[in-house]
């Protein structure tokens, strides 16, 4: 299906998925021309609101989360499946420029994951997420998590529909990457701070990386997790829960 995009249905790897950089930043307001980076962020920003539209229709709560590769995102997404899976029916869609590595991982839980290939792509878009979300039975979903392309720059700037966007930083990759890549932090609502069972080990300031987390995004809520260990997860359970009971009231 598709809303209207205009692409033929099964054949929507086309070129326009293979962008340059120019939507890294939008343009400044009154500028004398529309760049193709314009073009592509108003395009996109039309079929989010198509999936925007098509989600709350079904009242679905819907994440979408982001950051750097590596920083935990499908193993949160693991436990967070195992554990709430008796009490919440999720589905997944995965973004990654290749392999179907992540999908394969969240199937294993048994929940119902789809794979994005993005190819040269560095983001997720609109338009392949509205198609993503056909693999799925909406009705009876209550939350779809979508989980982007590792990267903390160009997926900030894409609207794909969801509720919220959830960044995840561990606390391997240093305390300032919030000041260093701010439209990321400023477009999330929630911050997952992972891998605290390595504080140890490593010389990351949680309450520093918090104070500029909170710098750029003062309304940023944050959460400490070891999705490894279970530490915090029961707090990131519980903002699933209030985000989802505030979606599907009446
Ligand atoms: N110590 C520790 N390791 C973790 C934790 N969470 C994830 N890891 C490890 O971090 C590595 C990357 O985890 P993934 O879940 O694949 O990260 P990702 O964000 O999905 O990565 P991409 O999809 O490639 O962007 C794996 O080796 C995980 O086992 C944690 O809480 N503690
Ligand atoms: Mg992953
Ligand atoms: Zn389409
Ligand atoms: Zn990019």
């Amino acid at each position: 299906m598709c809303i209207d995009c205009g692409c033929a249905e099964h054949h929507h790897h086309s070129d326009e998925h293979h962008h340059d950089h120019t939507h890294d930043q939008r343009p400044s307001p009154g500028g004398r021309k529309l760049s193709i980076g314009e073009n592509l962020l108003a395009k996109n920003d039309r079929l989010a609101a198509a999936n925007r539209a098509r989600f709350a229709a079904q009242r679905l709560f819907v994440l979408n989360l982001v950051s750097s590769p590596g920083s935990g995102k499908t193993s949160i997404l693991e436990r967070t499946l195992r554990d709430l899976q008796d009490e919440i029916n999720f589905a997944v869609l995965e973004g990654d420029q290749q392999t179907s590595n992540d999908a394969d991982r969240i199937a294993a839980t048994g929940i119902p994951a789809h794979q994005i290939n993005t190819g040269a792509g560095c983001h997720l878009d609109a338009h392949m997420v509205g198609h993503g979300a056909d693999h799925f039975d909406l009705a009876t979903t209550d939350i779809l998590m979508i989980e982007n392309v590792g990267n903390l720059v160009c997926p900030a700037a894409f609207d794909l529909g969801e509720d919220h966007k959830v960044a995840v930083l561990s606390v391997t990759e240093g305390e300032d990457k919030p000041l260093k890549y701010p439209q990321m932090f400023q477009a999330a609502n929630l911050l997952l701070i992972n891998k605290i069972d390595l504080l140890p080990y490593v010389p990351f300031d949680i309450e520093t990386c918090k104070t500029f987390a909170r710098q750029v995004n003062p309304a940023v809520e944050i959460l400490e997790v070891s999705c490894l260990k279970g530490d915090g997860m029961d707090a990131w359970y519980q903002w699933l829960r209030t985000g989802l009971a505030k979606k599907q009231q009446p």
